[in-house]
């Protein structure tokens, strides 16, 4: 059997329509001003309207409610206002909005969502029933389940893209060496997005108690979700598309903010480096063998006999001698922080807590202990603002000796030599004055570390931007760092299994995502690795990293033909930061992924629909690596419009599969007809050199007739910074097309573009009705233009 019995005891109440109690009928209904508020017969219903397309749905019990707070929330959301009807009609109770028509049946309080063509979107298939729990109520929601459905989103989970008929735990958990079927994983995002023929929504259950998503895993006709706590209180966000959904979710839970740009580059890792002579060795071979490199990481053994916040003076008897040489070279250092505080009074982290009242304790006063790295530890009540704003401040010491970013690690808790692997029970939590317990509290124990880190970091670092990487999550992590998919293994069926997991992180509002680069357990073959950094040329994380007991897997250490075929993806990526670095920015402001599944782009093509073998990078990059063993070619399905090689730049029609050769030295990437692709000059770190000359690469549209491409550039660095927006607008005409270029903002370094042109020779040339000389040569149109807003006109 695929789950242990005790995966599915909380599914009996599921099944079952007796067992449990339901609300009954609805005695009456009142207009809130905020929606409605429902009387039935054993409970009280609550459908609030947030937008029009939001609908948030809670079920009170005793004729209350719970205290209405909320970890993953954006602390600014409030319910729009927004009109809406309410009223009784026959047999239902109707709320209307300009987006959606929530139905609530007068027999037995179940829900419908209709769109505004009267297509039901999302209908209960039974009541919402509950038990009472020991914290609150196990509640169950079910809905229909048609044959037509398919599911995406709830954040970092292991199996394909398309979530059908599988079931699924949140319970952040310390998964080392997981597999494709290992559930629950570090992160918990009770949020998914339903697929019916063809039309999105969404649905976020803001519970953080360990929770339960079956897609017809049990029952063919129904898919639902429950939880062993807390209350009913979800979300329903109304396409009618994917794009629509994740934005709206987006705006619930909050945005990543933009890095600084050398958190795009690419990192260097290993379990761990030491002592420093070691590292500057990392650094010097990189540079020596022309492997651009951003950031080294320094894993536990930097620290003294694994004390947080300090380090080993052995090892590194000059941490700041270490880092300034570092950053001499363009190179970042990046250290591990993770939540276990060892407990022994010689250590003056612990000292100060323990005056200070910092740490969790059991009910009846007594600190709890968990045995992690340093041995006993304690751990910090992160719920807690002011524990918070004094852990933040640790920060302090790293910082001044150079550390430029931090790495939150172990934060699921993880405690060794305990069954349940985490924290007892019964460890209590302040939890906005509520005092609650770890059932309650685990899930979000690293969404408050990651909180802590970010907010106490920033501060500490005056406008410049912050950069934490996290392996536990909750929904709303994505506004404190980065994420990345834990201990993964050094095989193909990892790596191929890495794909679905970060686009489902990207439709989870988590856009800033990466795997281990050669897998963590185990060591990867010299294909294998080579394949790993082509998949992940333009993964949003991109960190070489691997386990204590492993080979090393830096690029140059399997020699020709590897290291050049791995130099070259990572060439591809340094020279395509400007594209990547936009794409952050989109993120920052309505939270699209930066790597998405077809589907994102194209959900009306039914093919797209369950396709995570290749991806797109933003909407204008499709990527298909190689992903198997010894792969001569594999077949890439081309999505509508015509595509362009990237290498040789032929062209595909899409709406079909070709069958692509995949030589170890090829990394299959395809891109969009229409598309003007931003890059700069190969550095060897991603500052290097300055963006004051940019290429801008056009791939003429064929079958279109227009497009859009765009290109934000600041400094890369600070927080509050001048920026510059530009804008291409691709036209075609009889006899040629034309660009029109839009410019906002103040940043003003770029002067000037290179622009390559992908197509035969053209008559002539004119930018602002100026005519503009130009070379060509093998397909490509060569010239420069000023970096201004004007309208570029190419004749053929
Ligand atoms: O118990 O710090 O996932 O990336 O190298 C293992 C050592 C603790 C787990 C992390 C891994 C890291 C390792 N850590």
């Amino acid at each position: 059997m695929k789950y242990a019995s005790f995966y599915l005891f909380p599914f009996m109440l599921y099944c079952s329509l007796v067992y449990g109690h339901t609300l009954g009928n609805v005695e009456a209904f009142k207009d809130t001003g905020r929606g409605i508020k429902l009387q039935c017969s054993n409970a009280i219903l609550s459908i609030e309207v947030i937008a029009p397309d939001i609908i948030r749905v809670r079920l009170g019990i005793n004729l209350k409610f719970l205290d209405d707070y909320s970890y993953s929330l954006r602390e600014d959301v409030s319910p729009q206002r927004t009109d809406y009807k309410a009223f009784d009609k026959s047999s239902s109770i109707v709320l209307t909005t300009h987006a959606l028509d929530v139905l609530v049946d007068k027999a037995n309080a179940s829900i419908g969502f209709y769109d505004k063509s009267g297509f039901n979107i999302c209908q209960d298939f039974s009541p919402v029933s509950w038990e009472i729990a020991e914290e609150g109520y196990s509640v169950t929601c079910t809905k229909t389940l048609s044959y037509d459905d398919h599911f995406y989103g709830l954040g970092e989970k292991s199996g394909g893209l398309d979530k059908r008929r599988s079931l699924f735990e949140m319970w952040n958990t310390d998964a080392y060496g997981y597999g494709p079927s290992t559930d629950p994983l570090y992160q918990s995002h009770p949020f998914f997005i339903g697929l019916k023929d063809g039309k999105a929504f969404g649905v976020f259950f803001d519970n953080t108690y360990r929770t339960f998503f079956d897609f017809g895993y049990q029952f063919e006709d129904r898919y639902g979700f429950q939880s062993q706590g807390g209350e009913l209180d979800y979300y329903f966000i109304q396409g009618p598309k994917i794009k629509d959904v994740v934005h709206r979710y987006a705006n619930l839970t909050g945005t990543t903010p933009l890095p600084p740009m050398w958190a795009l580059g690419h990192m260097l890792c290993r379990h761990s480096y030491y002592p420093d002579s070691e590292v500057l060795k990392i650094a010097k071979n990189a540079r020596s063998k022309l492997i651009p490199l951003d950031v080294i990481w320094l894993d536990i053994h930097y620290m003294d006999d694994f004390k947080v916040f300090t380090w080993d003076k052995k090892l590194f008897p000059n941490l700041k001698g270490l880092t300034s040489k570092m950053h001499d070279m363009g190179i970042k250092v990046v250290s591990m922080i993770n939540p276990g505080v060892k407990a022994d009074p010689s250590y003056d982290v612990f000292r100060s807590g323990v005056e200070k009242d910092m740490f969790l304790k059991y009910s009846d006063g007594g600190l709890y202990i968990g045995e992690v790295w340093p041995g006993n530890c304690v751990f910090p009540d992160f719920s807690d603002p002011g524990v918070r704003d004094w852990w933040g401040k640790l920060y302090q010491k790293l910082i001044d000796e150079g550390i430029d970013g931090f790495w939150n690690d172990m934060n699921e808790p993880a405690i060794f030599g305990v069954e349940s692997k985490t924290m007892d029970d019964n460890v209590m939590f302040y939890d906005y004055g509520l005092y609650s317990t770890h059932k309650k509290m685990h899930n979000v124990f690293a969404l408050n570390m990651l909180k802590a880190t970010f907010e106490g970091v920033s501060k500490l670092m005056d406008n410049e931007r912050s950069f934490v990487l996290t392996r536990a999550g909750f929904s709303g992590i994505q506004k404190y760092g980065a994420s990345w998919t834990g201990d993964n293994s050094s095989s193909f069926e990892h790596l191929g299994l890495q794909i679905p997991m970060l686009l489902n992180m990207g439709l989870s509002g988590t856009p800033f995502v990466g795997s281990d680069i050669g897998g963590y357990a185990g060591s990867p073959t010299p294909e294998l690795l080579t394949r790993w950094y082509q998949a992940s040329a333009l993964v949003p994380l991109m960190r070489e990293h691997t386990s204590i007991t492993t080979y090393d897997q830096e690029p140059w250490v399997y020699g020709e033909p590897y290291t050049s075929i791995i130099r070259k993806s990572i060439n591809m990526r340094y020279e395509l930061l400007p594209y990547i670095y936009t794409l952050f920015y989109k993120t920052s402001k309505d939270g699209s992924p930066i790597l998405r599944p077809l589907v994102y782009e194209y959900q009306k093509d039914r093919n797209t629909w369950t396709i995570h073998d290749e991806f797109l990078v933003g909407s204008d990059i499709l990527v298909a690596p190689a992903l198997k063993e010894e792969t001569l070619g594999r077949y890439v399905y081309f999505p509508d419009g015509n595509w362009y090689d990237y290498d040789t730049k032929g062209v595909f029609e899409g709406g079909k599969s070709f069958y692509i050769h995949t030589p170890l030295e090829t990394t299959p990437v395809f891109i969009k007809e229409g598309s003007v692709i931003t890059k700069k000059e190969l550095g060897q770190y991603t500052t290097e050199h300055p963006m004051d000359t940019l290429t801008l690469e056009i791939y003429p549209l064929i079958s279109n007739n227009a497009s859009v491409s765009i290109l934000y550039l600041d400094d890369g660095r600070s927080r509050n910074t001048a920026y510059s927006l530009f804008s291409f607008d691709m036209n075609n005409k009889n006899d040629g097309f034309g660009i029109s270029i839009e410019k906002t903002g103040s940043y003003d370094l770029t002067k000037c573009f290179n622009i390559k042109i992908f197509s035969r020779s053209p008559k002539e040339i004119t930018f602002g009705k100026t005519p503009i000389p130009f070379n060509y040569a093998n397909g490509v149109v060569l010239f420069k233009i000023k970096a201004k807003k004007g309208k570029m006109v190419i004749k053929y």
